[in-house]
């Protein structure tokens, strides 16, 4: 019989721990500081979203774990370093992640931004130094994945439109073009990294995949709004509050709450259904989903 989802989650969250504190270079090396505060960033702290939907895609597509470690290890090091930027005096201007002092306040300003570099860096160093398909093409369009999702057609571009529309009012496909790529590009791009280290889905089931990926990234960002409303600061490890502080436009501010939270089920249901046709292998995948919609952090 399957593991319990919550067992699963809590057996992947401590295996992946090891992997990212193998892989990330020892505070022993030079430069060390730059080197602690990279890992100060990155371990001990994150529901570690992105990786988990790795490891369930990997699975659903066959794939060798061994290999999604160095996906799944790629996608949480942008992820962190977008964190660490967007936590900066020059963004977002926050003093709490992850339940500790941001990176520039435990560090320094230029630190954090050099953690930021060196940990985008790093992610695509795993992503090409390792065999991680059997296609070395296949690779290559795993790499361009990653670039494409992380750069100004994707996270960063989502940032660029989130900074510029700070006390504007959006509309709704304004709102979700910039969570499509701030938030969502990225968790879009850890499912399919996770399915593209293995050999088992044809381009129609990547599609689908993709298309789960989508919109279980879109309700992510739905769900984020939710709670930054209705959570406080202790539960969610960062200043709660702070759309509505900073005059940013969610889905709440556009919504309401209630149409929000109903937003967040629909986007659920329509992600379950693309996931249709592949029966009890993505299992994973799905109870990934209900965790997105139903988490209280
Ligand atoms: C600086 C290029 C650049 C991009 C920043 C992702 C992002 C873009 C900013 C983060 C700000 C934010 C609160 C976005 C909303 C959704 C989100 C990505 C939340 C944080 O992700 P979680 O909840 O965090 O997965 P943990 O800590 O669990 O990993």
């Amino acid at each position: 019989m399957a593991k319990a989802f919550s067992s699963w989650v809590a057996d992947q969250q401590s295996r992946f721990e090891d992997v990212l504190r193998n892989l990330l270079p020892s505070a022993d090396v030079a430069p060390q500081r730059l080197h602690a505060a990279m890992r100060y960033s990155v371990l001990d702290g994150g529901k570690r979203v992105r990786p988990l939907l790795a490891f369930a895609a990997g699975e659903l597509a066959g794939a060798d774990v061994a290999r999604v470690n160095y996906a799944a290890a790629a996608v949480e090091l942008i992820h962190a370093y977008s964190l660490v930027h967007d936590d900066m005096p020059c963004m977002d201007d926050d003093v709490l992640r992850r339940g500790k002092p941001t990176c520039h306040v435990e560090y320094d300003e230029a630190t954090a931004l050099l953690v930021g570099d060196a940990l985008q860096s790093l992610a695509f160093q795993f992503l090409s130094e390792q065999s991680l398909s059997d296609d070395p093409s296949k690779q290559l369009q795993m790499v361009k994945l990653l670039a494409v999702a992380s750069g100004s057609r994707g996270m960063a571009g989502g940032q660029a439109i989130d900074l510029a529309s700070v006390g504007k009012q959006l509309t709704l496909p304004e709102l979700e073009q910039m969570h499509i790529h701030k938030t969502g590009a990225l968790i879009r791009a850890a499912i399919l990294l996770g399915a593209h280290c293995g050999n088992g889905l044809n381009d129609a089931q990547i599609d689908k995949l993709d298309r789960f990926g989508k919109l279980i990234g879109l309700a992510f960002q739905v769900v984020d709004d939710v709670l930054d409303c209705e959570a406080d600061t202790a539960t969610l490890g960062k200043t709660a509050g702070k759309d509505a502080d900073n005059d940013k436009p969610t889905y709440v501010s556009l919504l309401g709450l209630q149409d929000a939270k109903a937003m967040a089920q629909r986007l659920h249901s329509e992600a379950l259904e693309s996931l249709g046709e592949f029966g009890e292998s993505a299992r994973r995948l799905r109870e990934l989903a209900d965790f997105i919609v139903l988490r209280k952090f």
